[in-house]
């Protein structure tokens, strides 16, 4: 990650006023795709690329946001804020002050400076450590304090009630409450987790296909869309049934012929998904490394064949790694139709691995990849706390 002190005199030297610094990191989700908004399981990481917001306040009643990604400025009047999304990087920083309006808060002038090392649309959720790390400098601001799962959900609504992106609450969960060194095991439906240690004998090793993905397209869309289709048809027969979580492959043998085709395969991948989730969690925790890479390898092919969400490329840079030593478990990871790979690598074989994987897939595709040896981080916090009077 990135040195929160460079922001900190970037800050300064633009604003003339020393920030806080906050970080919200991006994540690597293990298992359990597109199964959040189904109420059902996912098993995420935090990873050590992370999003760093500074902030300090201003007395001209403005709000100045500076991104260094973007080497872009953009200045408001707090009392006249957007209230519609633009398409434009701001969208995210500016539907986080619109949620905390909405909840009541007014929104004060300050100075914001923005700078993360996340790989934009990569599927590491670059978006909401954007989300994460703006609500909890602006919060810091206000001198309000939501709990880990609130924050969460509140920058949940800033996707989806602001950016317009229909995504669930995995994201902004890890990216708030993760764990160093562990992967959590959360319940999409009342937020309760269990955290499953990572040893450190195990590296997440990250695999960029270079194919660019959106979860404000319309594919992730249309998928959750077929998945709420096939809910809605099994609770015309079963009313307590109103997510895939509580759906049964029993019900997709008896009511599979309502649905269209592709909400049975979608449903499908999501019943069985969850299913490998809750299982993956306990063969991690137990050490069961054969089981957790069977389980891995059977999501891959699940979420590529079913739910249709892979590409050829990062169905390649999946084959490409088996065999490679060192290899427990590879899948596509993500809100898919490009993005990265994880794959779970025994340590002492990681770096080889990357490379090798690396040449692999050039050779095949034509494109160089961007591999990242990666660890499970700790979640959003403070990194750097005011030091001098504001001037
Ligand atoms: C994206 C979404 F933002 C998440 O909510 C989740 O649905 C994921 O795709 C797929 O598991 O990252």
């Amino acid at each position: 990650m990135h040195d929160p002190e460079a922001l900190r005199s970037l800050h300064s030297a633009r604003f003339h006023a020393d920030p806080e610094v906050f970080a919200a990191p991006g994540r690597v989700n293990l298992i359990g795709e597109h199964t959040d908004y189904a109420e059902g399981f996912v098993m995420p990481a935090a990873i050590d690329f992370a999003t760093l917001a500074g902030i300090s306040p201003r007395s001209d009643g403005k709000i100045v946001i500076y991104s260094e990604n973007y080497e872009s400025e953009r200045v408001f009047e707090a009392v006249e804020l957007p209230t519609a999304a633009s398409q434009h990087w701001s969208d995210y920083p500016l539907g986080v002050l619109a949620i905390l309006a909405g909840e009541g808060h007014r929104i004060p002038g300050f100075s914001l400076s923005l700078w993360g090392d996340v790989p934009l649309g990569s599927g590491l959720s670059s978006s909401a450590a954007l989300e994460v790390s703006t609500m909890l400098a602006v919060t810091s601001l206000l001198g309000v304090t939501y709990p880990g799962p609130g924050m969460a959900r509140l920058c949940q609504r800033v996707e989806n009630e602001f950016v317009g992106a229909s995504s669930g609450i995995m994201d902004q969960f890890i990216s708030a409450n993760g764990v160093k060194d562990h992967a959590l095991l959360l319940d999409c439906r009342d937020l309760s987790f269990r955290l499953a240690p990572i040893p450190s004998s195990v590296t997440l090793v990250i695999a960029n296909s270079m194919v660019k993905h959106a979860v404000t397209g319309g594919e992730y869309t249309s998928r959750r869309a077929e998945v709420e289709e096939a809910a809605a048809v099994i609770g015309r027969h079963r009313p307590e049934v109103r997510f895939l979580r509580d759906a049964t492959m029993e019900d997709l043998a008896n009511y599979g012929a309502e649905m269209s085709a592709n909400a049975l395969k979608r449903a499908r991948h999501v019943i069985t998904e969850n299913i490998r989730t809750v299982a993956a969690a306990d063969a991690l925790v137990s050490h069961d490394f054969a089981e957790l890479g069977r389980l891995m390898a059977e999501a891959h092919r699940s979420y590529s064949q079913d739910f249709e969400a892979s590409c050829e490329e990062c169905d390649a840079m999946v084959e490409l790694a088996q065999g490679l030593p060192g290899l427990i478990g590879a899948r596509l990871t993500g809100g898919g139709f490009g993005g990265c790979t994880v794959n779970l690598v025994r340590a002492e074989h990681a770096a080889a691995f990357a490379e090798i994987l690396g040449d692999r897939y050039a050779g095949k595709i034509g494109i160089v990849p961007q591999i990242h040896i990666c660890h499970a981080s700790g979640g959003a916090s403070r990194v750097a706390a005011r030091i001098q009077p504001v001037r």
